[in-house]
């Protein structure tokens, strides 16, 4: 696949090719830790996603193989949150959490290595981890003096189960690829060196099939654990479809028009 690059970003780098986009963290000197700007980088690329009427399917993962992300950078963790440029505290990776959930086209986390700490609940949030043998999964926030009580702990519940949330997140340990695969954290293992085409693999099978079909199984899919928040993203696309429609529309029109509006060639449906 022919990645181009888009924009220039200190922390992440950024590519589309065929309807696909890829963030990738690129701080591998830390295995990929984030910092409130990797943060921000994360969020501008993926908005850019989001928005771009060509982009069906988000990859999201880390620059070489040791890690996809090792959670927030514990050497610029401040008393408050992750120290940005200006050294203000933030927890600003929560607002990313949100953008991956909410985001109308799939992301699949594209895992090699670590996904740890707040790394993991990024995989974990993502629609679908497409993991390399080499991947290791894990929290470490009770050990590190930190906790994700969100998605990070009720979402990985809904994935695992509880009893194995609360070992996860209790005792701190790292479970291989095959171990995630096993307990339902992963969706494939695929050897190191086919990470990327299988990977793109997964993408196009998505891009073949409906965007809209997707985009409301997606909200569906959240709506089930999101509460009101995942009700408004559903309700959303049912507005997005009517909005589409010729019903909708009269509304729109005898308003621009004014007249008054004519529904009745539209059919009361049982
Ligand atoms: C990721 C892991 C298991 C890798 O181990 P290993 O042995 O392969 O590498 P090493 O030597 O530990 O790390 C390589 C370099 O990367 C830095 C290390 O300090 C080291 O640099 P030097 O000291 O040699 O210069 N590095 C790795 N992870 C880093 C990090 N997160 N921040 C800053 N530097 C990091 C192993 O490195 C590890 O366990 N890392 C820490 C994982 C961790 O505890 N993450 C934070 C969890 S809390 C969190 O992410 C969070 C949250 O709970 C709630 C909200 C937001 C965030």
């Amino acid at each position: 696949i022919a990645w181009s690059q888009c924009g220039e970003f200190s922390d992440i780098l950024y590519h589309k090719a065929e309807g696909i986009a890829k963030i990738t963290i690129n701080r591998p000197e830390r295995r990929n830790a984030f910092r409130p700007q990797t943060v921000e980088q994360m969020i501008e690329a993926l908005q850019d996603a989001r928005n771009d009427e060509a982009v069906g399917v988000v990859i999201l993962t880390g620059a070489g193989e040791l890690a996809f992300c090792s959670g927030g950078d514990q050497k610029i963790r401040g008393n408050a949150g992750y120290a940005d440029a200006k050294g203000v505290n933030k927890l600003n990776v929560l607002d990313f959490q949100r953008d991956i959930r909410t985001c109308p086209k799939p992301v699949i986390a594209m895992v090699a290595g670590y996904a740890i700490g707040g790394g993991h609940v990024l995989h974990m949030l993502c629609d679908l981890t497409i993991a390399a043998e080499n991947a290791r999964f894990g929290q470490t926030g009770p050990r590190v003096g930190s906790f994700d009580g969100g998605w990070g702990a009720s979402y990985m519940a809904r994935l695992v189960g509880q009893k194995k949330a609360r070992e996860i997140w209790y005792l701190c340990r790292q479970y291989t690829a095959q171990e995630a695969l096993d307990m339902g954290l992963v969706n494939t293992v695929v050897p190191l060196e086919k990470l990327e085409e299988e990977t793109v693999q997964w993408c196009r099978e998505i891009l073949a099939n409906s965007p809209l079909a997707i985009r409301c199984l997606k909200a569906s899919l959240n709506a089930d654990c999101d509460g009101q928040a995942g009700l408004q993203e559903l309700a959303g696309n049912a507005t997005l479809l009517y909005y589409m429609s010729e019903e909708g529309q009269e509304g729109r029109n005898a308003f621009v028009e004014k007249r008054k509006p004519d529904f009745s060639r539209f059919p009361k449906r049982p």
